[in-house]
Protein backbone atom coordinates (compact mmCIF):
# COMPACT_ATOMS: atom_id res chain seq x y z
CA UNK A 1 0.00 0.00 0.00
CA UNK A 2 0.99 3.25 -1.28
CA UNK A 3 1.38 6.41 1.66
CA UNK A 4 -0.55 9.20 0.40
CA UNK A 5 1.48 11.55 -1.95
CA UNK A 6 4.11 8.91 -2.91
CA UNK A 7 4.04 7.40 -6.28
CA UNK A 8 5.21 3.68 -7.34
CA UNK A 9 6.19 2.30 -10.29
CA UNK A 10 4.21 0.13 -12.55
CA UNK A 11 6.99 -2.57 -13.30
CA UNK A 12 5.88 -4.25 -16.18
CA UNK A 13 4.36 -1.40 -18.85
CA UNK A 14 7.62 0.33 -18.82
CA UNK A 15 8.67 0.34 -22.33
CA UNK A 16 11.67 1.62 -23.88
CA UNK A 17 11.38 2.84 -27.49
CA UNK A 18 12.84 4.30 -30.49
CA UNK A 19 12.02 8.04 -31.50
CA UNK A 20 11.55 9.28 -34.79
CA UNK A 21 14.92 10.75 -34.72
CA UNK A 22 15.74 7.43 -33.55
CA UNK A 23 16.70 8.30 -29.89
CA UNK A 24 16.09 5.62 -27.32
CA UNK A 25 13.20 6.89 -24.99
CA UNK A 26 11.85 5.33 -22.20
CA UNK A 27 8.43 5.39 -20.65
CA UNK A 28 7.09 4.91 -17.79
CA UNK A 29 3.67 4.43 -15.76
CA UNK A 30 3.04 4.64 -12.23
CA UNK A 31 0.65 4.64 -9.45
CA UNK A 32 -0.28 7.26 -6.99
CA UNK A 33 -2.86 8.00 -4.26
CA UNK A 34 -3.31 11.62 -4.16
CA UNK A 35 -5.73 14.18 -5.14
CA UNK A 36 -5.23 14.78 -8.49
CA UNK A 37 -5.52 18.54 -8.52
CA UNK A 38 -1.78 18.78 -6.30
CA UNK A 39 -0.07 16.91 -8.92
CA UNK A 40 2.73 18.67 -10.92
CA UNK A 41 2.36 17.63 -14.46
CA UNK A 42 1.63 18.80 -17.29
CA UNK A 43 -1.92 17.64 -17.84
CA UNK A 44 -4.88 16.13 -15.61
CA UNK A 45 -7.66 14.57 -16.80
CA UNK A 46 -10.98 15.50 -15.18
CA UNK A 47 -14.17 12.54 -15.28
CA UNK A 48 -16.36 15.19 -16.10
CA UNK A 49 -19.81 14.89 -17.34
CA UNK A 50 -21.35 15.88 -20.59
CA UNK A 51 -22.03 19.64 -19.98
CA UNK A 52 -18.47 20.07 -19.32
CA UNK A 53 -19.66 22.91 -16.36
CA UNK A 54 -18.59 20.84 -13.23
CA UNK A 55 -19.90 18.92 -10.37
CA UNK A 56 -18.83 16.83 -7.65
CA UNK A 57 -16.36 14.44 -6.88
CA UNK A 58 -12.46 15.06 -8.84
CA UNK A 59 -15.00 17.26 -11.61
CA UNK A 60 -15.77 19.46 -8.32
CA UNK A 61 -12.24 19.35 -6.84
CA UNK A 62 -10.55 20.33 -10.11
CA UNK A 63 -12.91 23.11 -10.86
CA UNK A 64 -12.55 24.66 -7.07
CA UNK A 65 -8.89 24.30 -7.45
CA UNK A 66 -8.26 25.85 -11.11
CA UNK A 67 -10.53 28.58 -10.02
CA UNK A 68 -13.52 30.52 -12.06
CA UNK A 69 -11.69 31.03 -15.02
CA UNK A 70 -12.50 27.03 -15.83
CA UNK A 71 -16.01 26.87 -15.89
CA UNK A 72 -15.45 29.96 -18.21
CA UNK A 73 -12.68 28.23 -20.54
CA UNK A 74 -15.37 24.79 -20.97
CA UNK A 75 -18.88 27.06 -21.68
CA UNK A 76 -17.09 27.66 -25.09
CA UNK A 77 -16.49 23.72 -26.28
CA UNK A 78 -19.89 23.10 -26.19
CA UNK A 79 -19.83 19.96 -24.00
CA UNK A 80 -19.16 16.76 -24.85
CA UNK A 81 -20.09 13.33 -25.64
CA UNK A 82 -19.13 10.53 -23.80
CA UNK A 83 -16.13 8.55 -24.47
CA UNK A 84 -14.69 11.65 -26.29
CA UNK A 85 -12.22 14.34 -24.46
CA UNK A 86 -11.30 18.41 -24.88
CA UNK A 87 -8.85 20.25 -23.28
CA UNK A 88 -8.82 23.43 -21.80
CA UNK A 89 -5.88 25.59 -19.82
CA UNK A 90 -5.47 24.52 -15.42
CA UNK A 91 -5.41 28.18 -14.58
CA UNK A 92 -4.39 27.97 -10.94
CA UNK A 93 -3.79 24.28 -10.97
CA UNK A 94 0.01 23.09 -11.16
CA UNK A 95 -1.17 21.28 -14.05
CA UNK A 96 -0.81 23.74 -16.99
CA UNK A 97 -3.37 21.94 -19.33
CA UNK A 98 -6.27 20.23 -17.86
CA UNK A 99 -8.23 17.46 -20.19
CA UNK A 100 -12.39 16.82 -19.80
CA UNK A 101 -13.60 13.70 -20.59
CA UNK A 102 -16.92 11.80 -20.15
CA UNK A 103 -17.09 8.52 -18.90
CA UNK A 104 -19.81 5.60 -19.08
CA UNK A 105 -22.65 5.93 -16.28
CA UNK A 106 -22.15 1.98 -15.59
CA UNK A 107 -25.74 -0.01 -16.62
CA UNK A 108 -24.44 -3.68 -16.12
CA UNK A 109 -22.05 -3.60 -18.74
CA UNK A 110 -24.46 -4.34 -21.40
CA UNK A 111 -24.35 -0.93 -23.16
CA UNK A 112 -21.15 -0.46 -24.58
CA UNK A 113 -19.29 0.37 -20.95
CA UNK A 114 -15.92 -0.48 -21.21
CA UNK A 115 -15.47 -0.12 -25.02
CA UNK A 116 -16.65 3.77 -24.24
CA UNK A 117 -14.24 3.71 -20.79
CA UNK A 118 -11.04 2.60 -23.40
CA UNK A 119 -12.15 5.89 -25.20
CA UNK A 120 -12.14 8.20 -22.36
CA UNK A 121 -8.09 6.79 -22.07
CA UNK A 122 -7.19 7.03 -25.46
CA UNK A 123 -9.05 10.08 -26.85
CA UNK A 124 -8.03 11.97 -23.57
CA UNK A 125 -3.90 10.37 -24.40
CA UNK A 126 -4.49 12.38 -27.84
CA UNK A 127 -5.61 15.52 -26.64
CA UNK A 128 -2.92 15.66 -24.27
CA UNK A 129 -0.45 14.61 -27.35
CA UNK A 130 -1.85 17.59 -29.18
CA UNK A 131 -0.94 20.11 -26.94
CA UNK A 132 2.54 19.00 -26.23
CA UNK A 133 1.99 17.20 -22.51
CA UNK A 134 5.08 15.23 -21.82
CA UNK A 135 3.06 13.95 -18.36
CA UNK A 136 -0.40 12.84 -17.71
CA UNK A 137 -2.24 12.14 -14.79
CA UNK A 138 -5.92 10.29 -14.88
CA UNK A 139 -8.30 10.14 -12.07
CA UNK A 140 -10.49 6.36 -11.80
CA UNK A 141 -12.83 7.68 -14.33
CA UNK A 142 -16.47 6.65 -14.13
CA UNK A 143 -15.77 4.43 -11.08
CA UNK A 144 -17.05 6.59 -8.36
CA UNK A 145 -20.58 8.49 -8.82
CA UNK A 146 -20.40 6.43 -12.19
CA UNK A 147 -20.24 3.50 -10.57
CA UNK A 148 -18.17 1.50 -12.97
CA UNK A 149 -16.11 -1.73 -11.05
CA UNK A 150 -12.77 -0.05 -10.06
CA UNK A 151 -11.21 -3.65 -10.66
CA UNK A 152 -12.41 -3.99 -14.52
CA UNK A 153 -12.21 -0.06 -15.28
CA UNK A 154 -8.46 -0.31 -13.36
CA UNK A 155 -7.73 -3.49 -16.30
CA UNK A 156 -9.01 -1.18 -19.31
CA UNK A 157 -6.59 1.87 -17.82
CA UNK A 158 -3.53 -0.06 -18.05
CA UNK A 159 -4.07 -2.15 -21.25
CA UNK A 160 -5.49 0.83 -22.98
CA UNK A 161 -2.53 2.68 -21.70
CA UNK A 162 -0.03 0.74 -22.42
CA UNK A 163 -0.90 0.44 -26.28
CA UNK A 164 -1.10 4.37 -26.56
CA UNK A 165 2.15 4.48 -24.96
CA UNK A 166 4.13 1.80 -27.29
CA UNK A 167 3.34 4.19 -30.25
CA UNK A 168 3.08 7.77 -28.90
CA UNK A 169 5.85 10.09 -29.80
CA UNK A 170 5.64 12.76 -26.97
CA UNK A 171 4.26 11.33 -23.58
CA UNK A 172 6.76 9.96 -21.33
CA UNK A 173 4.74 9.56 -17.80
CA UNK A 174 1.16 8.54 -17.45
CA UNK A 175 0.37 8.88 -13.81
CA UNK A 176 -2.54 6.53 -12.23
CA UNK A 177 -4.38 8.54 -9.47
CA UNK A 178 -5.94 6.84 -6.98
CA UNK A 179 -7.82 8.64 -4.04
CA UNK A 180 -8.22 5.34 -2.12
CA UNK A 181 -6.09 2.43 -1.01
CA UNK A 182 -8.01 -0.50 -2.79
CA UNK A 183 -7.86 1.36 -5.93
CA UNK A 184 -3.96 1.30 -5.80
CA UNK A 185 -4.03 -2.25 -4.91
CA UNK A 186 -6.28 -2.69 -8.35
CA UNK A 187 -3.35 -1.07 -10.27
CA UNK A 188 -0.73 -2.78 -8.15
CA UNK A 189 -1.71 -5.85 -8.54
CA UNK A 190 -2.31 -5.71 -12.50
CA UNK A 191 1.44 -4.94 -12.38
CA UNK A 192 2.42 -8.23 -10.39
CA UNK A 193 0.14 -10.49 -12.39
CA UNK A 194 1.99 -8.77 -15.76
CA UNK A 195 5.30 -9.29 -14.55
N1 LIG B 1 -8.32 13.42 -6.86
C1 LIG B 1 -8.26 12.19 -7.43
N2 LIG B 1 -9.32 11.35 -7.52
C2 LIG B 1 -10.47 11.77 -6.99
C3 LIG B 1 -10.64 13.04 -6.39
C4 LIG B 1 -9.49 13.88 -6.34
N3 LIG B 1 -9.53 15.09 -5.80
N4 LIG B 1 -11.93 13.16 -5.98
C5 LIG B 1 -12.55 12.01 -6.30
N5 LIG B 1 -11.68 11.17 -6.91
P1 LIG B 1 -16.07 10.67 -9.74
P2 LIG B 1 -17.19 9.56 -12.21
C6 LIG B 1 -11.88 9.83 -7.44
O1 LIG B 1 -17.35 10.42 -9.01
O2 LIG B 1 -17.51 8.27 -11.53
C7 LIG B 1 -19.12 14.33 -11.34
O3 LIG B 1 -20.22 14.92 -10.71
C8 LIG B 1 -13.05 9.02 -6.92
O4 LIG B 1 -12.72 8.44 -5.66
O5 LIG B 1 -15.38 11.96 -9.51
O6 LIG B 1 -16.53 9.51 -13.57
C9 LIG B 1 -19.06 14.65 -12.81
O7 LIG B 1 -19.51 15.96 -13.08
C10 LIG B 1 -13.21 7.98 -8.00
O8 LIG B 1 -12.24 6.94 -7.83
O9 LIG B 1 -16.27 10.56 -11.36
C11 LIG B 1 -19.97 13.61 -13.39
O10 LIG B 1 -21.32 13.99 -13.27
C12 LIG B 1 -12.81 8.74 -9.29
O11 LIG B 1 -12.19 9.95 -8.83
C13 LIG B 1 -19.72 12.40 -12.53
O12 LIG B 1 -19.26 12.91 -11.28
C14 LIG B 1 -13.99 9.10 -10.18
O13 LIG B 1 -15.12 9.46 -9.38
C15 LIG B 1 -18.63 11.52 -13.09
O14 LIG B 1 -18.57 10.35 -12.33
Amino acid sequence: MLVPGLTGCLPAPTHVRISTEGQLVSTRLTVVLADITTLAVDAIVNAANSSLLGGGGVDGAIHRAAGPELVHACRLLGGCATGQAKATPGFRLRARIVVHTVGPVWRGGHYGEEGLLADCYRHSLEVAEKNGARSVAFPCISTGIYKFPSDRAAEIAVATVTTFMSRSTTIAEVAFCCFSGSDVDHYTRLAVLRG
